[in-house]
């Protein structure tokens, strides 16, 4: 029988074992496992969710890790259902065509490439291929005209699709190197298939960002490693690779965009944000003890709010329902007592029951006709654009409340 998780106690990036932990968010109903309203009376997998510190590698993580399968192997989240984020993704594609592809014959890789948005956009100009586990996600993908393996990445598979397709000039894998648990072997299947010639490049949440201007609901099961520069050059590195360049990227908060391989001269990208994280300590325990007291404040702030607008007979809703929504319901035990529905534009969604706290998602045109006083806007990371997008409804005096890292109405 699939285990659903495990405890860890070695570090996942440098194997030491001088790990504290620094925020405990309770035991949690994993953050994409939306219900049907039939399974609303079945017992729900909960799970712990702490966080913990490496004192030798500086690295952030969960040590009580989910079985991916029960996590990936069937998946609620689309990219293409955030705009914004199918537009970042489909220009990331074409800058990395247009710097590291030089024939159609080029191959180009995404490991966890969800529905394919990015190498679509590229397909005309190389031969790619998707490493997508979730099947249903995976079944998109390949409808969009990208050949897709639906399968775990590992080095395994690597060393097959060398065999069978040869190396890959360009490697991509955004949102999920923060997601794998055996990060070496993920790093090592990546230098099979990219040999001495190709470049790795991938996206991840900078922990720096979680700890700042992001949120702590950035914390859920899916998330085993919140990263900083720092903790990935050790892991990288050590495995005979460079990280070469990198930027951050005003996505998810706030994100690294990581460029790998062999042999290429070291920018000085590099060093200036490696520079930043000492300067904001990132290495040092104390600087996580602060955010997790943080997180017990934001708790309180946002919880007083919402009880007060309650008491005075206002009716909140929840806009968008991303994991991290989850994360936040949970944490701050907000359910239907706070909540009337959550809307989201991802069709998965929709019809199912957030986990945990139960609240029913619906699609976005519900804020057509039921309008309520305020919406909290669970998908922070898109505020500008949703502020934009509901203009209307802001002119009808509908105020949004803005959760984290502040707690603010707009
Ligand atoms: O690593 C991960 C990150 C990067 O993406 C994952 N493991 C899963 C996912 O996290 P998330 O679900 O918190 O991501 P988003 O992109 O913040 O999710 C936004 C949600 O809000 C989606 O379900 C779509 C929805 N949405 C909406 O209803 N209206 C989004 C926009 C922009 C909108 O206008
Ligand atoms: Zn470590």
């Amino acid at each position: 029988m699939l285990s659903k998780y495990r405890h860890r106690t070695a570090c996942g990036i440098c194997g030491g074992s001088g790990l504290s932990l620094i925020l405990d968010l309770g035991k949690m109903s994993l953050a994409n496992a939306f219900l049907k309203k039939e399974d609303l009376n079945k017992l729900e997998d909960k799970f712990p969710l702490k966080v913990y510190f490496c004192r030798f590698c500086s690295s952030l993580q969960l040590l009580d890790i989910v079985n991916p399968e029960l996590l990936f192997r069937h998946y609620n989240y689309l990219t293409s259902a955030s705009r914004p984020l199918a537009e970042h993704f489909i220009k990331m594609g074409k800058d990395l065509a247009d710097k590291f592809v030089a024939s159609p014959n080029d191959l180009v890789v995404e490991i966890g490439g969800n529905d394919g948005v990015l190498l679509a956009g590229i397909k005309d100009r190389s031969r790619v291929l998707n490493i997508e586990p979730a099947e249903n996600i995976a079944e998109i993908s390949r409808k969009s005209g990208v050949e897709t393996i639906p399968d775990f990445f590992n080095l395994k598979l690597a060393e097959e699709i060398v065999r069978k397709y040869g190396n890959a000039k360009v490697v991509v894998a955004n949102n999920v190197m923060a997601h794998v648990e055996n990060l070496r072997e993920a790093f090592s299947g990546v230098k099979k298939l990219i040999n001495s010639d190709g470049v790795f490049v991938f996206e991840v949440h900078w922990v720096g960002n979680l700890i700042g201007e992001g949120g702590f609901d950035q914390i859920y099961h899916e998330h085993v490693f919140y990263h900083s520069l720092t903790a990935l050059k050790y892991l990288v590195e050590g495995l005979g690779l460079k990280i070469f360049d990198v930027k951050l990227v005003p996505i998810h908060g706030q994100s690294m965009r990581v460029y790998v391989a062999e042999g290429k001269e070291v920018k000085k990208s590099v060093a200036t944000l490696l520079q930043r994280e000492k300067k904001m300590k990132l290495n040092r325990k104390e600087t996580f003890v602060k955010f997790a007291k943080r997180v017990s404040k934001n708790k309180e702030k946002l919880l007083s709010l919402l009880k007060d607008l309650k008491k005075n007979g206002k009716r909140i809703t929840g806009y968008g329902a991303p994991a991290k929504g989850n994360t936040l319901l949970n944490y701050l035990g907000i359910g239907t007592d706070t909540l009337d529905f959550l809307t989201d534009t991802t069709i998965f969604k929709q019809g199912l029951y957030s986990p945990g706290m139960h609240v029913p998602v619906v699609g976005p045109e519900r804020l057509l006709t039921d309008i309520p006083d305020y919406i909290l806007l669970l998908a922070w990371n898109y505020t500008d654009l949703i502020l934009e997008k509901e203009r209307e409804l802001r002119n009808k005096g509908v105020k949004f409340i803005i959760p984290v890292p502040e707690v603010k109405i707009v």
